[in-house]
């Protein structure tokens, strides 16, 4: 009987994934539909334009927050929960195996990048005179940038990592007169606090120039500090067995608890998908003159974007676990929808989840543990995005990069897409650090805004999705040591033992008569079969 009803369920479950599915890619064909009719309108009426648009995009906006209100609870739950499943072995050889994909990929995307924008060659010096808009040029230092990165890492105050990180500012203030001015003026020059020089004559009494760093508190979650210590957290959880049980059981059901939360969101998501991506739509103006002018360049990006999407990440999928990537690909198709749909690798984490948990069954002690950090810092998109950005800038304004500028493009692009989240105000940022480094004119970002929410959206579905075959390949490569974490764990426990019928690697099904019974510390979703025993101690003196 207990085989039928899970039979059912399963049943059940394909069918609401099957119909989630197909409303979601219906809506979003009906939002690039209705997105264009409302362009054409818009043109039409321009008075209204503004109000029309933010009402054809509320909806989606809506979309947006619930998904981001869960990303807080959504990552400490899964990093602890995640962790505290793993020994400080398997986690340790799970993070090495992670962290060498994410290098690996995102680097053969910035390579990808370069040889696409080297060999179609979009950019033409021409163009550049033809569209001249400026943006207030920022300087940004490498070096600042690091150690914001390292000082975020470290956050000072918990709460605070929620909604702020730590950026160093740089200003230019006139310099104080020193006492040596007053007595002596003389031509002098000015050394400013950074160590570079700047002339100053107190003849003609220019004030000197002096940068001044300060750090200040920027708006945004501080991803970073908030990972880094929830990882400490969960494995020294995890290090403490038994004791830390009751705590193992709080962020599963906290977990469990958000996962629902997420699978409700998911019936609304179709529509919310679908007002985004009519909202972007419809708020294109003037689609032919910047054709023509980045036409090359889109093309450029997006090829790129299919090669490695579509060909280099499924290949590295399939020679590793030699299954199909391209029903890999039908299981993570949301995630990839709702990329597109949210420009956001974040606010897609809890769609992300759901995909790899329910439809393509990984372990979720994989699934907690790399997704959470690969959001953060792999970004396949990005990288390959922003080699193409940078040496697009360099062509158009005829410079030729040589051997060691294209390695330094490659190297920072790859650099700033894993720092990007934790650099406040990235996308700016990012790409000034790249031209920095090989001396290109900044100012010319401003000629790539145009078409950045379009570019934005197809690398971010990119990130996603080497996100998701990443925990894929890391699954497929650890189940040894998961299934031997199980064996260990079946061995040590009592034998007073709790019958629970778990369908499908859902932890909690069933409320028993001591109050929710929880999954077992650890290995509850290895677990091939559709029904199996947990054991639960009795004797948790706790
Ligand atoms: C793209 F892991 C989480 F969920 F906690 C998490 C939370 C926030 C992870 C990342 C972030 C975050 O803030 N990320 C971020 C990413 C911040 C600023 C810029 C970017 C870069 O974004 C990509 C891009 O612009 O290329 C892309 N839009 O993957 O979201």
């Amino acid at each position: 009987m207990v085989q039928d009803e899970s039979y059912r369920n399963v049943v059940i479950n394909g069918f609401f994934i099957i119909v989630i599915l197909m409303q979601t890619f219906f809506s979003s064909f009906l939002g690039v539909i209705f997105g264009s009719l409302f362009g054409c309108l818009l043109r039409l009426l321009p008075p209204l334009d503004g109000n029309i648009l933010i009402l054809i995009s509320f909806p989606g906006d809506i979309l947006m927050r619930m998904l981001k209100m869960l990303i807080l609870p959504l990552i400490i739950s899964s990093l602890i929960s995640g962790l505290a499943g793993l020994d400080a072995k398997s986690s340790g050889r799970m993070g090495t195996r992670a962290m060498v994909y994410y290098m690996s990929t995102t680097v053969l995307a910035a390579l990808l990048g370069v040889i696409l924008v080297l060999s179609i060659h979009p950019g033409n010096p021409k163009l550049k005179k033809q569209v001249s808009v400026s943006i207030k040029n920022e300087e940004v230092s490498s070096i600042d940038a690091f150690l914001d990165l390292i000082r975020n890492l470290f956050p000072e105050n918990l709460v605070q990592a929620c909604f702020q990180q730590i950026q160093t500012v740089s200003k230019k203030v006139p310099a104080p007169p020193s006492p040596l001015d007053l007595i002596r003026p003389l031509n002098v020059t000015g050394l400013s606090i950074n160590g570079s020089q700047s002339n100053s004559s107190s003849e003609t009494s220019v004030p000197t120039m002096v940068t001044q760093k300060k750090l200040e508190f920027k708006g945004g979650m501080n991803v970073l500090g908030l990972i880094g210590f929830f990882i400490a957290f969960g494995i020294s959880m995890g290090k403490m067995g038994e004791q830390a049980k009751l705590m193992a059981d709080f962020f599963n059901i906290l977990n469990e608890i958000i996962m629902r939360l997420v699978s409700m969101i998911m019936w609304y998501s179709p529509f919310g998908i679908a007002s985004l991506i009519c909202g972007k739509i419809a708020a294109i103006k003037d689609l032919e003159t910047v054709a023509r002018q980045l036409g090359m360049y889109m093309v450029t990006v997006i090829v790129g974007l299919v090669i490695h999407g579509g060909m280099i990440l499924p290949l590295i999928f399939f020679s590793i676990t030699r299954k199909n990537p391209y029903k890999f690909y039908g299981g993570i198709f949301q995630a990839w929808i709702t990329a597109l749909g949210t420009a956001s690798s974040a606010g897609t984490l809890p769609v992300t989840f759901r995909c790899l948990e329910e439809n393509l069954k990984i372990d979720k002690r994989v699934t907690r543990f790399v997704l959470p950090i690969g959001a953060t810092i792999n970004m396949d998109g990005t990288a390959l995005y922003e080699a193409v950005a940078a040496i697009f800038i360099a062509q158009m304004n005829d410079v030729s990069l040589d051997a060691g500028q294209i390695a330094t493009v490659s190297l920072t692009a790859t650099l700033a897409s894993v720092g990007a989240a934790s650099i406040p105000s990235a996308g700016l940022v990012t790409m000034l650090l790249i031209l920095t480094a090989v001396g290109l004119p900044t100012q010319d970002i401003s000629l790539l805004i145009a078409v950045d929410w379009l570019l934005d959206r197809m690398r971010t579905s990119i990130n996603v999705v080497g996100d998701s075959f990443g925990a894929g390949i890391i699954y497929h490569l650890s189940k040894g040591e998961l299934a031997a974490i199980d064996a260990k764990h079946d061995a040590k426990d009592g034998t007073d033992m709790v019958k629970l019928h778990m369908m499908n690697h859902d932890s909690i099904k069933k409320p028993t008569r001591e109050g929710v019974n929880t999954p077992q510390f650890s290995g509850y979703a290895s677990l091939p079969t559709d029904e199996y025993e947990v054991q639960v101690e009795p004797s948790l003196h706790l």
